[in-house]
């Protein structure tokens, strides 16, 4: 660690009531974005977080709605209709959520302790977990006013906008990564069905309350239960549409590789887990779920790893300021590795269809 941000850890965890030479510091998480830490006070642990700013303009709102999201899950759990943990943002000692130093801004979380996080699914039941945990979290959250969130990224999962921001990219770029880049734009042009499929979705979806981070790791499975306890990063929670979080549960729970895997050519999709998926996530939604919500769900399960892929390919272009990487082709293979998922779902259209549209759905959770 530099001694600038030594220093700022100091500030930050005095802040909180923590002394800098009674803790140790070392890093948690894969996340694309922020930082985070696991800090041993000496007398408990906690999660602390240096939010990245370049990605949340206006970091006070993330706080804010989770702040606003975890009030909520409590009243659910202590009236008995939410069985797993809500997060928590611990308060400085000045009784804000939050600490701004030196331009950076940083939280403190309570951490939920004896938990593991997946990668991949193992079996049927564990992806009967995971869908239901995810419906658990949006079902808790369908009496909470989206309006009342504030809009954490304008366009997040707005296909249209993030074409454009494609389109801006590449006709910023006259270098090699643009000729690396050529066939997955082609690819991406020649998908016009699929945009204009999308675009007549959102028309009549309901707005609600989403996570808009359903990826797997984002689930914390008790050691004690080996159950799902907790989901976590509210950072994008705000208002959107079921089949987002849907998709994106799917797409990091049934392709066979990881999303940043170069192994493209050998790829599949685990429809058994697919299959469990969908019943859980259907029967954890119950009644909240809508019948126009549940016929998007076949059009979520495409429309994230390919909206992902167009965003990892314009990160590419823009020359990797938005997703942290390690190598330089990082946000390409991403890119390549996303888009054959989606190409994949596509080839396997009536296989899909069967699964998730089928009715009535099989009673899950058996
Ligand atoms: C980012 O930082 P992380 O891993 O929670 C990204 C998600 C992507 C994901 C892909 C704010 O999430 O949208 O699906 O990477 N978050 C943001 O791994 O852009
Ligand atoms: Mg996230």
């Amino acid at each position: 660690m530099s001694s600038n941000q030594t220093t700022s850890l100091s500030i930050v965890l005095n802040a909180f009531g923590y002394s800098e030479k009674d803790c140790v510091v070392t890093p948690l998480g894969n996340g694309l974005i922020n930082t985070t830490y696991l800090v041993n006070t000496g007398k408990k642990s906690v999660v602390l977080q240096q939010l990245n700013n370049q990605v949340f303009k206006q970091p006070e709102h993330v706080f804010d709605n989770a702040d606003d999201i975890n009030q909520h899950l409590n009243i659910k759990q202590t009236a008995n209709q939410y069985a797993m943990q809500p997060t928590q943002q611990y308060k400085t000692n000045d009784k804000k959520n939050h600490v701004l130093d030196n331009g950076e801004y940083w939280r403190c979380m309570r951490l939920i302790e004896n938990c593991y996080t997946l990668e991949k699914i193992e079996n049927n039941q564990q992806a009967k977990l995971v869908a239901n945990a995810f419906a658990q979290f949006t079902s808790a959250l369908s009496d909470f006013n989206s309006k009342n969130l504030a809009s954490i990224i304008p366009d997040f999962h707005n296909l249209t906008a993030r074409l454009a921001q494609l389109e801006n990219a590449t006709s910023q770029t006259e270098s090699e990564r643009k000729k690396q880049a050529q066939s997955l734009i082609d690819f991406i042009h020649s998908q016009k069905a699929f945009c204009q499929e999308v675009k007549e979705y959102i028309k009549i979806l309901p707005l609600r309350v989403t996570h808009n981070d359903t990826k797997i790791n984002n689930l914390l499975f008790s050691y004690e239960s080996n159950k799902p306890t907790a989901v976590i990063d509210l950072d994008t929670c705000m208002a959107g549409y079921l089949m987002h979080d849907f998709g994106d549960m799917v797409r990091t729970c049934c392709s066979s590789l990881p999303e940043d895997s170069a192994e493209i050519n050998s790829m599949t999709i685990n429809f058994k887990i697919l299959s469990a998926l969908t019943e859980a996530y259907i029967n954890g939604l119950a009644e909240t779920l809508t019948d126009i919500e549940r016929s998007s769900l076949l059009i979520g399960v495409k429309l994230m790893p390919f909206m992902l892929s167009i965003r990892f390919l314009t990160d590419y272009l823009n020359g990797d300021q938005y997703f942290k990487t390690q190598y330089s082709e990082h946000n390409l293979m991403r890119a390549k590795n996303q888009m054959q998922l989606y190409k994949l779902f596509c080839q396997n259209h009536e296989k899909l269809t069967e699964i998730i549209l089928r009715k009535p759905v099989l009673n899950a959770i058996a």
